[in-house]
């Protein structure tokens, strides 16, 4: 991995995959933790931090195959904590920030197979409040991700934008989504595919989004977010945002 080449399309795209940044064995022991905290909380019903890819069916007989998103996966896991504090994470988000990274958060996000939610164009930094938007979301593919399963597609450049207006989404794990269509013929969008044990991290203010999984199989993504020092946080938005959130 060569780590200039990687800052440099960070720099230039506002996204970058680390390729084969987990190892069979490590991403092995990742995806069964991940898969252990997810039953649990599935088999408990009582973390009002995950959501489910129907939530109109009914409740009882949900299987953890069935889940969208689980916000938070560190305070469920030791094992996920230790991985957001690792040296393989904090020197990757530190090479790309260009500064000392504090970590937010672990999200779980899985596109169960013919799953077809979207999770409309946003800017991440619209519900975050970094200024200077100085912020990534590393994300570790516990599957391969062909274009048909719904990778995250980013609008590559686009990271060099101000927030632009957004809107609440509707969509369930996907609070806001941009008001009106992006500039897609300046800033073009790509599709990124992935194979299990890459990492794509996107920067905080690259408009992304994912499409539905045309698959038979599950598109898992686990999201570790972190911010530079020299970033500060709107604090009253953000506690707003997340009043409205868990709302
Ligand atoms: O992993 C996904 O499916 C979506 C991730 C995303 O939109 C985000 O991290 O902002």
């Amino acid at each position: 991995m060569n780590l200039e080449n990687l800052v440099e399309q960070f720099r230039a795209n506002g996204f970058v995959v680390a390729r084969g940044l987990f190892e069979a064995d490590l991403l092995q022991d990742v995806t069964a933790e991940v898969e252990r905290v997810v039953d649990e909380v599935v088999a408990s019903g009582g973390y009002d931090r995950m959501y489910f890819d129907d939530e109109t069916e009914a409740s009882s007989g949900r299987t953890a195959s069935a889940v969208r998103c689980v916000f938070r996966m560190q305070d469920l896991s030791d094992f996920l904590r230790n991985l957001l504090d690792s040296p393989t994470l904090n020197d990757l988000a530190r090479t790309l920030l260009g500064d000392e990274p504090v970590a937010d958060g672990i999200q779980y996000i899985d596109k169960p197979p013919g799953s077809s939610y979207e999770f409309p164009y946003h800017q991440d930094n619209a519900y975050m409040f970094f200024e200077p938007p100085l912020a990534l979301v590393a994300t570790l593919a516990l599957d391969g991700q062909p274009a048909e399963s719904g990778p995250i597609s980013c609008l590559r450049g686009s990271h060099v934008l101000e927030i632009l207006p957004h809107a609440p989404s509707g969509v369930l794990g996907a609070s806001r989504g941009l008001v009106g269509p992006p500039d897609t013929a300046t800033y073009p969008e790509i599709a990124v595919e992935v194979e299990a044990g890459d990492v794509l991290v996107h920067h905080a203010n690259v408009i992304h989004r994912t499409g539905p999984n045309r698959t038979d199989g599950h598109r898992r993504n686990l999201g570790f977010i972190y911010h530079g020092t020299a970033a500060a946080q709107d604090l009253q938005a953000h506690a707003a945002y997340e009043r409205q959130v868990t709302w």
